[in-house]
């Protein structure tokens, strides 16, 4: 899943793709890596990153879906706010990637109501405060509970369980502690049964262990992923596609010979 964040503020690529021709341009660029699925996002979730109105979401994020509906492959649309995910499914969308878990009033309800797909993630907090004092008794079952629940109240809203994917959200009002302890213990949540993505391409973790900024941590994010999927991952959400692909392109050879 290769992410187009159509947004000043992104922690690692905002204001790149601000414009809906830089965005076009960029979604480009990823399906010619080698990308299967564009996740566009138009409301920045980073630490300490504000909300934004609905109405400035709706201007960045509808275009671009519009004009990448027929682009080949499913295009998924991060936000939060139940009114744009029934506009973005109408434009084409054919995903809704929820960092909220579809817990907004009437989000199940704006899915479940169409064919798309959704992705359930976890959070503990809000953007704003989450990074503050992160707290846990064991965070691997703590969110298994929670995606399990929520996989759940998707399935009673009328949401199937196999348009159902589901994503620890590392980064996320977690430590680099608890990060590392969900990426370990990864196959825990992919046990429930949908497939699980996992998103921690030039997350702040990986600075930790390296010391790189945002934009020199594609080494460590293509570790990242190959460790996910290892760890039974189905999707990575990733800013370098080209990078990514080829790494698993070598899992997957040895992979395949076992
Ligand atoms: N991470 C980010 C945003 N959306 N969605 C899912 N399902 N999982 C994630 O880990 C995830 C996500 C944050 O990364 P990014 O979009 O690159 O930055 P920003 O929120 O600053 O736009």
């Amino acid at each position: 899943m290769g992410v187009i964040n159509v947004t000043p503020d992104s922690f690692s690529d905002g204001g790149k793709y601000a414009l809906t021709a830089q965005a076009a341009a960029r979604a480009t660029a990823l399906i010619d890596e080698g990308a299967d699925i564009l996740d566009i996002g138009g409301e920045s979730t980073r630490p300490g990153a504000l909300p934004v109105a609905l109405d400035e979401e709706r201007r960045r994020v509808l275009p671009l879906v519009e004009r990448l509906a027929d682009c080949g492959i499913p295009v998924s649309v991060d936000t939060q706010k139940p009114e744009l995910m029934r506009e973005a499914i109408a434009a084409g969308a054919s995903m809704i990637n929820d960092i909220n878990a579809l817990a907004a009033r009437g989000a199940l309800e704006a899915v479940a109501a169409t064919s798309a797909a959704a992705c359930l993630m976890h959070k503990q907090g809000d953007p704003q405060t989450m990074q503050r004092d992160p707290h846990y008794a064991a965070v691997v079952s703590e969110v298994r509970g929670f995606l399990a629940a929520r996989l759940e109240a998707a399935q009673r809203g009328g949401i199937s369980r196999d348009r159902l994917v589901i994503d620890p959200g590392f980064g996320f009002g977690k430590t680099l502690e608890h990060n590392l302890a969900l990426l370990r213990g990864l196959m825990q949540l992919a046990d429930l049964g949908v497939p699980v993505l996992a998103g921690l391409s030039r997350k702040s973790m990986l600075g930790k262990i390296t010391g790189c900024e945002a934009e020199g941590r594609v080494f460590a994010s293509v570790a990242a992923a190959l460790i996910a999927v290892e760890k039974g991952a189905s999707i990575v959400r990733v800013h370098d596609v080209a990078a990514t692909r080829d790494a698993l392109a070598v899992w997957n050879a040895v992979k395949n010979n076992d």
